[in-house]
């Protein structure tokens, strides 16, 4: 076996620990990034597109944001539609000129993957037999193994960034982490579509055959998500019977539609909603999907790992470089007042836009006054801007 030492040891590549790393490094701390997936596959994994003006912030001010001004999409507004007509929320004229900028997740990835290489500090994929250990002493230490080599590393604080079915949360022991979860009967059915954007902005909709969502990635790509059963057997939704339903849902009275194109990419994905407290357990540290998972109706998921991380490291580099745990001592606490904003934010746009099982006409009439209201009244439409932009990070 052999072993090595760094200052911190951080276990998954996705975006909270390819950014901590990134984070870590420009303020001259050392870290080792371990991930049991492929560089492919952690690059090609579809997922979020929206970031928040506050990850748009953090990605410029740390260097990584020159591809994202180019090819980042900055909106200023997103459309809620129902009753077949589409409302514009103009999120930047409510909260002082904040906006949303579409940029996948996986280009996100990708640079903060590239930052690595230029820094030359050691990211490994393919790791297998990933754990973590000593957690209550001062030398946590992170183990794994590459082909037949067993390596472990002694750190001196481990980040666990392994996403919601990761080794790190599980290490804590049951009567110190708490955890609150809910599932949902729904689940999205998400697609990639070479066909240009029809609309310059994302609709969100609900209609009477349930959810669905417009969105893109760039100037020739359309993303699209439409409500189905968690257990939704891909095979019975041929390219046909998607387009068919993404168009029952999302077309309005004046004849708008998405354009059609290829499906390049299928999936389902599922809603679930869960908090874990604290986000810490002696030196094993928290961020991301890890420590919380939101349904993606809010496009918070990403962006609450980027506000951890960014808290972490500037609460490491005081640990680090002046000796003081004391933000350290209080990264969990402002983390779970950020995650239980963004919990409550997500579940409402959530139950606002998605027909349930067992719900009956009140119920959905219910729903169409609370979009009508929604779009009708400033201070109701200021509430959802300034959730959906985000609030600077602390
Ligand atoms: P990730 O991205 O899951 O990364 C964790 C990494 O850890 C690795 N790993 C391990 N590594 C080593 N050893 C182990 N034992 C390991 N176990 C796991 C994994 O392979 C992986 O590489 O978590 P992270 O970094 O916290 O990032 C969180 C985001 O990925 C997630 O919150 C977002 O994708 C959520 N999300 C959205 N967030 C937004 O902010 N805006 C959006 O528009 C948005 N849209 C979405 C979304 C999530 C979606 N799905 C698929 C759930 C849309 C969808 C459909
Ligand atoms: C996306 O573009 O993938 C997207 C947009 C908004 C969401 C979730 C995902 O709420």
């Amino acid at each position: 076996m052999s072993v090595t030492r760094t200052q911190v040891g951080i276990v998954g590549a996705g975006p909270a620990g390819l950014m901590l790393g990134h984070l870590l490094h420009l303020a001259g701390i050392d870290s080792v990034i371990v991930e049991d997936r492929s560089e492919d596959y952690v690059i090609e994994r579809v997922r979020a597109g929206v970031l928040e003006q506050g990850t748009v912030d953090l990605m410029r001010t740390t260097g990584i944001g020159d591809r994202l001004d180019r090819e980042g999409m900055r909106h200023e507004g997103i459309y809620i539609r129902f009753n077949g007509e589409r409302h514009r929320i103009d999120l930047a004229s409510l909260t002082g000129g904040r906006a949303i900028t579409i940029y996948g997740q996986n280009e996100v990835v990708k640079d903060l993957i590239g930052a690595r290489r230029v820094a030359g500090r050691p990211l490994h994929f393919e790791a297998s037999d990933v754990s973590v250990h000593g957690l209550e002493t001062n030398t946590p230490r992170l183990r794994f193994a590459h082909g037949d080599q067993t390596h472990e590393i002694v750190c001196d604080v481990i980040a666990g960034c392994d996403g919601s079915h990761g080794v790190c949360r599980p290490t804590i022991p049951s009567a110190i982490g708490q955890t609150y979860e809910r599932e949902y009967p729904f689940a999205w059915l998400g697609i990639l579509a070479d066909a240009p954007p029809a609309s310059d902005e994302i609709v969100y909709s609900l209609s009477e055959r349930g959810f669905a969502l417009f969105s893109m990635r760039s100037t020739t790509i359309t993303r699209l998500y439409l409500q189905c059963a968690p257990d939704e057997n891909l095979d019975e939704w041929s390219d046909d019977r998607i387009w068919t339903e993404l168009m029952a849902r999302l077309r309005t009275d004046d004849g708008w539609v998405p354009n059609v194109g290829p499906i390049l990419q299928k999936a389902v994905a599922p809603m679930r909603s869960f908090v874990v407290e604290p986000m810490r357990y002696g030196r094993l540290f928290l961020a991301g999907d890890a420590a919380h998972i939101v349904p993606p109706t809010g496009a918070k998921g990403l962006n609450l790992a980027m506000a951890d991380v960014r808290r972490l490291a500037t609460a490491l580099e005081d640990f680090f470089h002046r000796g003081s745990e004391a933000r350290l001592e209080k990264y969990s606490d402002r983390g779970l007042k950020r995650t239980w904003r963004a919990q409550r934010f997500s579940w409402w746009m959530t139950s606002m836009l998605h027909k349930q099982e067992g719900d009956n006409p009140f119920d959905y009439r219910r729903q169409l006054a609370e979009l009508d209201y929604l779009v009708s009244s400033r201070a109701a439409m200021t509430s959802l801007a300034e959730n959906y932009t985000g609030t600077p990070f602390d």
